[in-house]
């Protein structure tokens, strides 16, 4: 219902005919596969774009925290709170490269944080679902930095720098991620019957939701036509939830768990898995606000943002400070 309403950019990806000459030659300086850095000319819509994915992109890493971090004082063991911990505090540190690659393109950091708390940002759909159990840790890992991954090692060839450059350091830690999830779902995949009940129950609960990430459907997609001729996005929203798919499933297999679609088969002639139909209503929906968990996360990142205003009051006052000495001295 909701993807027939949406209007892609198809129509307008111009030609090199139809460009002005200094679009024409940065839209040739892509196609021969230069990076674009920050003070160079780009397209209004280029850095439009760019500072809309990035931010996005920075907002779903800080408010992915937030489900996993309900788990942090509830790991079963102190080693898997020390690793979770781990991956918690990678994610704020992915939040923080991306803001500072959006910062280059002349947007402030408190301007996009604004955006967000004021609700006018978006932030991944899969960081709107529940956390019920100690497997969704595990499901998240496996799964939702699974499907991450997938986008971004396409992304750390993305046309713009400090973009391209960002992702190829996250990408090393959301590997890591990976693994680690799908170690805690083999160990209680292995475990006893309550258990390996409870690593299923999370993987029927994630696998739809993860599948959303990847965004709508390429002849749905807003803003991929654009995208793919500026070489932000460097394959599709179907290509890479395809990818994510065909080797998800295997790994699946392998530990003795099912996934929840009961259209999933292989197809011998496409050399990929078919998959069911993906519920484009509940996508949007979350996205638009509605999902399980869209106003406790919002809550929680206001008065994170709240509790913090006494430290950055005391490091800007700290820095005046010693910026009137430097210039006393
Ligand atoms: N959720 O035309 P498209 C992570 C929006 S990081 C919410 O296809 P585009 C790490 C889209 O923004 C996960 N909204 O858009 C981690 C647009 O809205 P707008 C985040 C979505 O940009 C793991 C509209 O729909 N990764 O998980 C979603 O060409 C574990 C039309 O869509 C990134 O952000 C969605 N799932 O393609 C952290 C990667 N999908 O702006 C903690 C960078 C689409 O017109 C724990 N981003 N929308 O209002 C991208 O690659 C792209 O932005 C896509 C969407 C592929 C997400």
């Amino acid at each position: 219902m909701y993807a027939q309403m949406v209007k892609t950019d198809a129509d307008r990806v111009k030609s090199l005919d139809e460009m002005e000459p200094v679009e024409r030659a940065f839209q040739q300086r892509i196609d021969a596969g230069e990076k674009i850095e920050p003070k160079e000319w780009m397209p209004e819509g280029y850095r439009k774009t760019l500072v809309r994915q990035i931010s996005q992109h920075a907002h779903s890493e800080v408010v992915g925290q937030l489900p996993e971090g309900n788990w942090i004082t509830r790991a079963p063991t102190l080693e898997r709170k020390a690793i979770l911990l781990a991956k918690v505090q990678d994610e704020a540190g992915h939040g923080l490269y991306l803001y500072c690659a959006a910062e280059t393109l002349g947007v402030s950091r408190d301007d996009l944080y604004e955006q967000l708390l004021a609700g006018r940002a978006k932030y991944s759909s899969i960081f709107n679902y529940p956390t019920l159990t100690w497997a969704d840790i595990g499901a998240i890992g496996w799964l939702v930095d699974g499907a991450a991954i997938m986008n971004q090692v396409q992304l750390q060839k993305t046309s713009y720098g400090p973009y391209s450059r960002a992702m190829i350091r996250i990408c090393k830690e959301e590997s890591f991620h990976q693994r680690q999830g799908y170690e805690i779902m083999s160990v209680l995949a292995s475990g006893t019957e309550e258990q390996k009940a409870m690593a299923q129950d999370a993987l029927d609960r994630w696998w739809w939701p993860s599948l959303m990430m990847f965004g709508p459907n390429d002849a749905d997609s807003a803003h991929s036509a654009e995208s793919m001729k500026w070489k932000i996005k460097r394959e599709s929203n179907d290509e890479l939830r395809q990818r994510f798919v065909d080797r998800t499933v295997q790994q699946a297999e392998t530990i003795g768990l099912t996934v929840p679609d009961p259209d999933l088969k292989w197809n011998e002639e496409r050399g990929h898995y078919d998959f069911g139909p993906i519920d484009w209503d509940e996508f949007w929906n979350v996205v638009k606000g509605n999902g399980p968990c869209n106003r406790d996360r919002m809550k929680a990142r206001r008065e994170a943002h709240e509790n913090g205003r006494w430290v950055r009051e005391a490091a800007a006052a700290h820095a005046a400070k010693k910026a009137a000495r430097k210039t006393a001295a």
